[in-house]
């Protein structure tokens, strides 16, 4: 019974180890390459088969990733667990709880330190490993020895006594688990707050017409009733993320280069310092994400910093016979698309007046003006003029998404606003990449009679979505449907599809009433 009990304590002590050294991880690195989840991950995803990754990205989407995630976490914290409970064990009989810790401190060190290959970051797992055991580890020593005692002893007058220092023992042993808990509770808070977006553009009179663009985008906006809808441009912390790596490549401007490579004339690398001294424009350019579905989320709208990309290409004078180009990023992404699209291309190292955010690309993202988000390579390194057609890493996984946007207009749930008169608000954004929107048709009978929506002010971008808003006498429920017209004329398809391969189409429905 007290074996068991005790079996109980070290284990739950060894848990919450491995959690204070996770969360440790978690304090100094964040989200990081040096986060000691992401080599643990890297090793789950690679060691599942193939088609079971491609069945889960196809059926489970981001709940995907949430399961590999919380695998690699359960995973973490049993490996470091299982290294302090032999810490723990070290520690007993005798009161010997500083080796236990200073044994569980160095192996759980030596075993970050290999997996990150960051061995000054995996002292954030080892500390507060060590110390976990520590006041874990002398509580339970002092009562393994006095259970010891009882049992060699008799029973019956010993057993009082025992039962009163198992009761000790589980308090503290609720009380490292409740701490280990707080501490990484208190991580997660705490580099919340350490890491921000928030640097503005290094070069201050760089950012200077970002913010310009800024203010004429925000007078260009419509105003709606609801606070929850994006303007004409999504806050960075909103904007949409998809990225084939679960943690972000790290690269600073001063390692950062971009090099053209295969077919050219000449090959050329081009710097950061070299990048930011060309011609600099402050673009808005939408993004959106073949893999969503018709009014899903992956649509969003940033003024971004750069410089295009056409004097370079030229610079390097591109000679392949399929006149296509490779783009890779340091994550080890890669897409497929002709030289021409590229041409009109812009390579983008500010985001909304601040720096291009880790998770968007830092320090330099392309952005090609009307095709799918997929297009758009962040942490680009590499761009390689190729003699014959390659696939993607999506098109070899099925996608056709290098082409030309599809046409649609949204209506996400935060566009149906009742106003105070009674009257319902519809609102929400158009994209029609580079042909533009030209009009938003809303019906609320379900489509047998239509009415023109009021639109946002156009803009000069060639690449950028327009707000719409229609507001209507409700009266029992309504069935709303929204179309787009895009600048060629041509409407929104409306023949349903699945976003596989080559992006949704049709028109988005919604009961409202
Ligand atoms: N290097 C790299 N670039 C990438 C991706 C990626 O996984 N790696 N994802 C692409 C996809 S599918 C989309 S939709 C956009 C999303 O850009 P965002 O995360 O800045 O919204 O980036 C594209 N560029
Ligand atoms: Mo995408």
């Amino acid at each position: 019974m007290m074996d068991v009990t005790e079996r109980r304590d070290r284990v739950l002590a060894a848990v919450a180890a491995g959690i204070a050294g996770v969360a440790g991880s978690y304090l100094v690195t964040g989200w990081s390459p040096s986060f000691v989840i992401r080599p643990v991950d890297q090793a789950i995803v690679n060691l599942t088969p193939g088609p079971v990754v491609t069945f889960a990205i196809e059926t489970l989407g981001d709940a995907g990733h949430l399961i590999h995630i919380a695998m690699a976490f359960a995973f973490a914290i049993g490996l470091f667990g299982a290294v302090a409970f032999a810490g723990i064990r070290l520690a007993e009989p005798a009161d010997r709880s500083l080796v236990g810790a200073a044994a569980t401190g160095a192996a759980s060190w030596l075993l970050a330190a290999g997996l990150t290959g960051d061995p000054a970051q995996a002292l954030g797992v080892a500390l507060p490993a060590a110390v976990v055991v520590v006041v874990a580890g002398s509580g339970a020593s002092s009562a393994g020895l006095q259970s010891s005692e009882s049992a060699s002893e008799s029973d019956s007058p010993a057993v009082g006594a025992s039962t009163a220092a198992v009761d000790g023992v589980r308090r503290r042993t609720l009380g490292t688990v409740a701490g280990a808990l707080g501490f990484a509770a208190a991580a997660a808070v705490g580099r919340r707050s350490l890491a921000s977006d928030d640097e503005t553009l290094a070069d201050a009179p760089r950012s200077e017409g970002a913010t310009a663009r800024l203010r004429e985008l925000d007078s260009a906006s419509l105003a709606v009733e609801s606070d929850d809808l994006h303007g004409m441009v999504s806050r960075i912390g909103e904007f949409y993320n998809v990225d084939i790596a679960e943690f972000d490549p790290e690269v600073t401007a001063t390692e950062w280069s971009l090099t053209f490579t295969g077919e050219t004339g000449s090959e050329r690398t081009v710097s950061f310092d070299e990048l930011i001294d060309r011609p600099v424009e402050h673009r808005a350019v939408t993004l959106r994400c073949v893999g969503e579905d018709l009014n899903g989320r992956k649509l969003d709208n940033a003024v971004w910093t750069g410089t295009p990309i056409r004097p370079l290409l030229e610079s390097v004078d591109p000679e392949g016979d399929c006149n296509c180009a490779m783009l890779r990023g340091e994550d080890g992404y890669y897409v497929q698309f002709p030289v021409d699209v590229l041409a009109e291309g812009f390579l983008a190292w500010g985001m909304n007046g601040r720096e291009l955010p880790t998770g968007h690309g830092h320090p330099v993202r392309v952005l090609i003006p009307g095709h799918w988000g997929e297009t758009n390579v962040k942490w680009l390194s590499e761009i390689e003029l190729l003699n014959v057609e390659e696939d993607g890493y999506w098109e070899e996984r099925g996608w056709e998404g290098t082409g030309e946007v599809k046409t649609v207009a949204k209506l996400w749930d935060e566009g149906i606003t009742e106003l105070d008169d009674g009257r319902i608000e519809l609102a929400g954004h158009a994209y029609a990449g580079t042909r533009g929107i030209e009009r938003v048709e809303v019906s609320t009978d379900g489509g047998d009679s239509w009415t023109d929506a009021a639109l946002s002010d156009p803009l000069p971008d060639g690449d950028v979505w327009r707000q719409w808003r229609h507001v209507f006498d409700p009266g029992g429920t309504h069935e709303v449907v929204v179309r787009a017209v895009d600048g060629t004329g041509a409407r929104q398809l409306r023949e349903p599809s699945d976003p596989s391969p080559t992006g949704a189409s049709g028109w988005i429905r919604r009961t409202v009433g």
